[in-house]
């Protein structure tokens, strides 16, 4: 016979993800809490919490004991995207874990545009031995993050650490010692003239849906040591315009991109992404999400909400992340 006492009940819903893992990982952190895939009906009573990532469909609509939804990603565009999203605290990933790998993720694509690693992998096809005595140092770049939130502040500092100059971007005012700080519509010039790599690690919200666009590339308008700016995108596909960051390529507004995230996902086998010689790109590897890092915060969470303590890094609804 089973000894453990039973507890609301977990929704497990996730798109495009292998769910055994997960379902591993809860069964092991939290026994007494039973995992569902999809629910015995619309208004199964049982479920308390529901775990995401691209939800089904209207899973979560009527369910009327659900306290919260916990976001795998530390982005919710997907679980804003669900119909009938009910009015419960949305709790999003923030993790050491998720945070070192997109830095690891932004060092290593910062560090390949500076170090010239597509003209050297180029060199290599080609069987070319030929230096380039002109290499710049990380302190001749600056680095702008676009959206210095949990994981773009920390890329900063490790790119600070590394010797790059730093700006950043935000909705709301901030300051970081050493990290030139701009915010708002108001800010945005200023922060697009500041820089020779853009890394953009925005949330995709009303605000911010396709702002990777001709416009703001034309406004990147410093011509440092690399020619012209390097975009990497790993926050989200729907932040950026794919024809207008071919066209900037093709008209050198861009000298090269890295792209982890797309509009289309997987990138459909036609997208001219693929063999684009200026273009790396990574299948939203950037930072995954690992159930052994993520699952025990998670349903500690449950305990302490279940015992009246507040949830933390809880979406702000308004905002829309
Ligand atoms: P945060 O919410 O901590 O940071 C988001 C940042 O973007 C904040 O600085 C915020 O400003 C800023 N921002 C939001 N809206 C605007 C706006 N309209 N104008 C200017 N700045 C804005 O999120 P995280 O750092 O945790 O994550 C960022 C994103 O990274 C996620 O939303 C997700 O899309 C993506 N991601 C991608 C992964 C991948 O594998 N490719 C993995 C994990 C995340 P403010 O500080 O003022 O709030
Ligand atoms: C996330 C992601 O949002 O993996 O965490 O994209």
């Amino acid at each position: 016979m089973n000894d453990i006492a039973s507890k609301g009940h977990i929704l497990l819903s996730l798109t495009g993800w292998d769910p055994d893992v997960w379902i591993e990982e809860l069964s092991k952190t939290a026994p007494e809490r039973p995992v569902k895939l999809a629910p015995d009906g619309d208004t199964d009573p049982d479920i308390e919490y529901a775990v995401v990532w691209k939800p089904e469909a209207s899973a979560l609509a009527k369910l009327p004991n659900l306290k919260a939804i916990f976001s795998l990603g530390a982005g919710v565009d997907h679980v804003f995207a669900t119909p009938g999203l009910p009015d419960v605290p949305i709790v999003r990933v923030v993790s050491p874990d998720l945070t070192t790998r997109m830095s690891e993720y932004v060092v290593w694509q910062v560090l390949d545009h500076q170090r010239l690693g597509p003209r050297y992998r180029a060199q290599q096809a080609a069987r070319i031995w030929e230096e380039d005595r002109g290499q710049c140092a990380a302190a001749d770049i600056t680095v702008g993050i676009m959206g210095i939130g949990e994981l773009g502040m920390d890329a900063a500092r490790k790119l600070r650490c590394l010797g790059f100059n730093v700006s950043g971007w935000s909705r709301t005012p901030k300051q970081a010692e050493g990290i030139t700080c701009y915010a708002g519509p108001d800010g945005l010039g200023e922060f697009l003239a500041s820089a020779d790599i853009f890394v953009v690690l925005l949330p995709l919200t009303p605000d911010t849906r396709k702002v990777l666009d001709k416009d703001l590339f034309a406004r990147m308008t410093k011509r440092g040591p690399l020619g012209a700016p390097v975009l990497i995108n790993a926050g989200r596909g729907g932040l950026q315009n794919e024809v207008d960051i071919l066209s900037a390529l093709d008209q050198g507004l861009l000298s090269a991109v890295t792209l982890d995230v797309f509009q289309q996902e997987p990138l459909p086998p036609e997208s001219p992404f693929w063999g684009h010689p200026k273009v790396m790109l990574t299948p939203h590897s950037a930072a995954s999400s690992v159930p052994s890092s993520l699952i025990a915060p998670m349903t500690a969470q449950m305990d302490a909400y279940d015992r009246g303590e507040p949830l933390i890094n809880l979406v702000d609804r308004k905002a829309g992340y």
